[in-house]
């Protein structure tokens, strides 16, 4: 026995002493300990994964009140505080040691003085509370991809949710070598009110401390900001994998099913509230991940897993037309936690569900009417625009079956999408990997969305829809993903999609959100060269003809051509508006940039130049079949 186990032991059970000494490995007794006596929990709960804990956590989730059960079996819901509705930028800050310089894009603070501050704001917060350890496993157990977490929390709902979303690792924690690296979390509610949500939302700290492999939460529960293994670990996994050699992306995976019954592999990086959830669920497909992707060059090619195991998903506008494989999921029998979503008769309401909605019940805010004001008069939505849900993978019909392959799935197809109001066309691929990886990844642009604290719609670069995370300098990022497809023997086809193209006229959008199906399908036609494309000056698009097909086979929709016009005409001004916003985004911001990335977007500039001296400011894709 070692002094940590020791000094843990009065709060442990009998039962939960016997589970952590089962485990060889001082520094998970070291952190375990430290976090009790920092934080001063009266007892600790180890959790093993048997499915008797599981159902323990659940149960302590419902009887603690963090959650509520509601009518179908199996769901409950959780409110967060008014104040923690999203993943907070401003309270997320990295730690960053005396002489080290981080990109100056990234929120962050001394190392000491970030540690002092958040280790004096979580002491004594769990006084009269249990601790629960959670141990996961991040990516499939016992494969190259896995990395190890280990997370203290004093919310039940963080550990329920952690077992929708990740693989246990317990058994990997016992059966690891005594020196095994893992990443670690200490995470705490901190003061909480009469319906269990954080109080102290001014005092809300999520700092990063890459040089311990540590995350401290405190004051909040929101669970992109509590679950440390959601965006937290993944600011971590992103500097492991720079160090490595291999790739963490912020990509959900899915299996696109093509002719003859073949099943292609795609992954698709899309910022928050863009479209990448419900890509990844288009019915008839198969969603293998939907938030979080490490990808390896094994026997060079792309190989991806699934860091997570189910989906914490956005629950606006999803309804029988335009989500139609989430809606049924969410309106079924089955183990599913709500947050911020609407209660009325133990039954969970959001907005854009597609049918009548109560004009009272219970939300974020409390009790509920129509047209209740907040402290500054704005009227409170029925539910809130990030209400989730958080779901198990494998509880779902269209659950990818190679989830749990160590090896992972071989990668042919990478897609970028962002949310575009004026530039690039609905769908395109690029010329190269370089190309794609620079005019579509690196140049992402969308908007800042419900799903961050702060304002909506302000028009922001986010690289790789990673920007939120990314832990190393910026540009390093640009070159490892250049990099990384350079050595692949056939590196996968690189796509930029946009859903949220509008008329340069009246403002509305051009398509329907089911038309991704309609580009998804494409992509997967173009994988396999069974579709032509046309030579744009920012990628190759689809002909017409193809398109049309496939709008009859995949929507039974009559395309016309004057819309395949519309939204494949290429905006000469406003795509050199952007590629003059990118420029200056890394100019200004990222003093690492590789040459590459201004070279290729010049190439692009050239490019467009030359069409718009043959055609003019705005060419209709026939132009380009010279
Ligand atoms: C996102 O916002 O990208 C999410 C949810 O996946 S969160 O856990 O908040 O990051
Ligand atoms: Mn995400």
């Amino acid at each position: 026995m070692n002094g940590y186990l020791e000094a843990l032991q009065p709060k442990l059970s009998e039962n939960g002493y016997q589970k952590l000494s089962a485990i060889d490995n001082t520094k998970v007794h070291e952190f375990i300990a430290k976090a009790s006596d920092l934080c001063n929990a009266e007892k600790i709960f180890i959790c093993s994964d048997s499915a008797e804990d599981i159902a323990y956590v659940r149960q302590q989730a419902i009887d603690s009140c963090e959650e509520k059960i509601l009518a179908l079996p199996g769901h409950t819901v959780h409110f967060d505080g008014v104040y923690d509705q999203g993943r907070d930028r401003e309270a997320t800050k990295y730690l960053v040691p005396k002489g080290v310089v981080l990109s100056k894009a990234l929120n962050q603070i001394d190392r000491q003085e970030g540690l002092a501050e958040v280790k004096g704001l979580l002491r004594d917060s769990m006084e009269g509370r249990t601790m629960i350890v959670r141990f996961i496993s991040l990516g499939p157990p016992n494969s190259i991809f896995t990395v190890l977490g280990l997370q203290c929390t004093d919310s039940w709902y963080v550990a329920h949710s952690e077992d929708l979303l990740y693989r246990p690792g317990y058994e990997v924690f016992r059966r690891a070598e005594p020196n095994r690296e893992f990443l670690r979390v200490l995470h705490s509610s901190g003061k909480i009110n009469e319906n269990m949500a954080s109080v102290e939302h001014e005092k809300k700290r999520i700092y990063i401390d890459h040089m311990d492999n540590t995350i401290y939460s405190v004051n909040t529960q929101y669970a992109g900001n509590s679950v440390g293994f959601k965006k937290l670990a993944f600011r971590l996994a992103i500097r492991k994998a720079d160090r490595e050699g291999w790739l963490a992306e912020h990509m959900m995976i899915m299996g696109v099913h093509g002719p003859g019954g073949r099943k292609t592999y795609f992954s698709g990086a899309f910022p928050s509230a863009c479209g990448k959830t419900s890509t990844a669920m288009l019915p008839g497909e198969t969603i293998l991940g939907d938030d979080i992707a490490y990808i390896r060059d094994i026997g060079s090619v792309a190989r991806a897993v699934n860091v997570e195991s189910g989906i914490f998903g956005i629950i606006q506008d999803v309804n029988p037309i335009d989500d139609a494989t989430i809606y049924e999921v969410l309106t079924s029998p089955g183990e599913i936690i709500f947050s911020n979503v609407l209660i009325k008769d133990d039954k969970p309401y959001w907005l854009g569900m597609g049918s009548e909605l109560p004009k009272d019940g219970i939300n974020f805010s409390g009790e509920w009417h129509e047209g209740k004001k907040d402290e500054f008069g704005n009227e409170i939505p029925l539910a809130h625009k990030n209400a989730r849900y958080a779901v198990a993978l494998k509880a779902l019909e269209n659950c990818d079956p190679e989830l749990d392959n160590p090896m992972g799935v071989e990668l042919s197809a990478i897609l970028y999408g962002g949310r575009d109001a004026k530039a690039y066309v609905p769908v395109q691929q690029s010329f190269s990997w370089e190309h794609g990886i620079i005019a579509y990844g690196a140049s992402l642009e969308t908007e800042t969305t419900y799903a961050t604290i702060g304002k909506e719609g302000v028009p922001e670069i986010n690289m790789m829809s990673i920007q939120d995370f990314i832990s190393i300098p910026l540009g390093q990022n640009v070159c490892n993903n250049l990099e990384f497809g350079k050595k692949l023997k056939k590196a996968p086809l690189v796509f930029g999609v946009n859903y949220f193209l509008r008329d340069k006229d009246n403002g509305k959008f051009l398509n329907a959100p089911q038309d991704k199906h309609v580009w998804i399908k494409w992509m997967e036609l173009r994988v396999h060269g069974e579709a032509g494309a046309i030579r744009s000056p920012t990628g190759y698009i689809p002909k017409y003809a193809d398109l049309r097909k496939l709008f009859d086979r995949v929507l039974n929709k009559d395309y016309a051509e004057e819309d395949y016009i519309k939204q494949f005409t290429i905006r000469v001004p406003e795509n050199l508006a952007k590629i003059e916003r990118v420029q200056r985004f890394y100019q200004e911001n990222v003093s690492d940039t590789p040459s590459e990335l201004f070279e290729i977007l010049d190439q692009q500039r050239q490019r467009l130049v030359e069409a718009k001296e043959r055609f003019g400011d705005y060419i209709s894709p026939e132009n380009f079949e010279w």
